[in-house]
């Protein structure tokens, strides 16, 4: 077992990171920005290296700066959380050139994964349901216009270094495929100095429903069931909940296995997740897989009492899983509390936490790593902490989570705390009646 991890991070899940490490008897490094020497994961850490100025990129992403670090300080193993360096191949790579073991995935698995023609390219070859479209790479706009003919309008232009909705574009007629075609190559090739594009038919008003896996190294995965992630403001997340209110049984396993299959296909190890679109009728489709924890990890450990950041932490040391699959015993939902003002446009609003209670109670869980007379840096994202809250039905946790939210005071900045508020009371979020296109038409009062 590992005797001192370094969390290559900041916020809150370095603060998650560092207190499953504590209950395993791991020692703990925290890296910090000169932004963030007055942060919590500093402070509770057994150790702490500043490796730069406020700036992510001479800090938490430079990578010599952060390999220096773990060889001053000894560590044989380095966390990234998500975000940052949690899916660099190159980073991967330079751990283990380091014989410094990254707890995520390998630079192999990061690249296969990350070029999204090629994960799909996988997905076909492992059996696992994948929108229809093109087979790779489209190499001419010829060859594109012919395809979305085949297969018929509308159509989704997607690039392949891409995710989280850049380069991507819908395509409802033949008319509109020109300049979409050379918009998302354009955007592509700023974004991500890759403009290599694939096709897909478009499935109109989908869910974002994505399925939690743990792979061993051993070759044995298994899966943790589902999170429904559509409710989500330009691809970002606002909330997450399991069971998805949309879940059938049937839906949950044909999901969960065929997840575990791609993830034991591709000998996938660590903690992962397979984002799937599903359409009204309940079909699924392989989306993107992520080789990381995610922010919304904790609503699964709570539904199933299951600590993830544990789980990683072992299946990189060797141990292998258990191979059971797991299934929500409860329903969790989590909200996003971002400084950000959402009668503004959601426009960040970094500054001072002059007053700040935390809500709690039964049921009630807030990772966060701010505390009264806390100065939020504009430097990095805007999330500040997630309410998350637990019961045993979906009507019970939504309504402690109004309460939890009529309770959590944080005064000096503008937070989203209003947007979930109203979001807890919206007859189509409480009647689980909602797709990726729900956003689009919610109004804030
Ligand atoms: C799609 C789609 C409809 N049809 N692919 C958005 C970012 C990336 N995860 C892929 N995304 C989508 N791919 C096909 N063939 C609709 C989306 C999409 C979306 C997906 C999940 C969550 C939110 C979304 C918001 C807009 C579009």
């Amino acid at each position: 077992m590992f005797k001192k991890i370094l969390i290559a991070n900041r916020g809150e899940i370095a603060l998650r990171v560092i207190r499953t490490c504590k209950e395993m008897g791991i020692k703990t490094v925290a890296v910090y920005s000169t932004a963030d020497a007055d942060s919590l994961h500093v402070r509770f850490a057994d150790e702490a290296v500043c490796i730069g100025p406020a700036p992510s990129s001479e800090s938490y992403l430079k990578i010599s700066s952060i390999i220096a670090a773990a060889e001053i300080t000894n560590a044989d193993a380095i966390h990234p959380g998500y975000g940052f360096l949690s899916e660099n191949a190159n980073f991967s790579k330079i751990c283990e050139e380091h014989d410094i073991k990254f707890i995520g995935a390998s630079a192999e698995m990061i690249d296969r994964m990350g070029d999204k023609a090629s994960a799909k390219a996988t997905m076909i070859e492992a059996g696992v349901p994948t929108v229809p479209g093109s087979e790779g790479i489209l190499e001419t706009f010829e060859e594109t216009e012919k395809l979305a003919e085949e297969i018929g309008y509308p159509v989704m232009l997607k690039a392949t270094a891409g995710g989280g909705g850049k380069g991507m574009r819908a395509v409802w007629a033949a008319e509109d495929l020109k300049k979409a075609w050379e918009d998302a190559r354009q955007e592509a090739k700023a974004c991500f100095g890759n403009d290599g594009m694939y096709m897909e038919k478009l499935i109109e008003e989908p869910r974002h429903i994505e399925i939690q896996i743990v792979g061993d190294s051993k070759g044995k995965a298994c899966h943790l069931s589902e999170r429904d992630c559509s409710v989500q403001r330009r691809h970002q997340k606002l909330t997450e909940e399991t069971p998805s209110p949309f879940m059938t049984d049937k839906l949950r396993n044909d999901m969960g296995n065929a997840a575990v299959k791609a993830a034991e296909f591709i000998k996938y190890e660590g903690a992962g997740t397979v984002e799937f679109l599903v359409d009204k009728h309940r079909n699924f489709y392989f989306m993107e897989m992520n080789t990381r924890i995610q922010v919304e990890h904790p609503i699964t450990e709570e539904v199933v009492n299951y600590d993830l950041i544990q789980e990683q932490i072992l299946v990189a040391s060797g141990v292998p899983i258990s191979g059971k699959n797991y299934f929500p015993e409860l329903h969790s939902i989590e909200c996003r509390i971002n400084a950000e003002d959402p009668y503004n446009g959601f426009r960040p609003s970094p500054g001072k936490i002059t007053n700040l209670h935390i809500p709690g109670g039964h049921g009630v869980r807030v990772d966060t790593h701010v505390y009264s007379g806390y100065m939020i840096p504009p430097n990095y994202d805007s999330m500040i902490a997630k309410l998350i809250t637990t019961a045993q039905t979906r009507e019970e946790a939504i309504n402690k989570m109004k309460r939890a939210l009529d309770e959590f005071i944080i005064e000096g900045i503008k937070t989203t705390i209003p947007f979930h508020r109203q979001l807890m009371d919206h007859p189509d979020y409480i009647a689980g009646d909602y797709t990726t296109k729900f956003m689009e038409d919610f109004e804030i009062q």
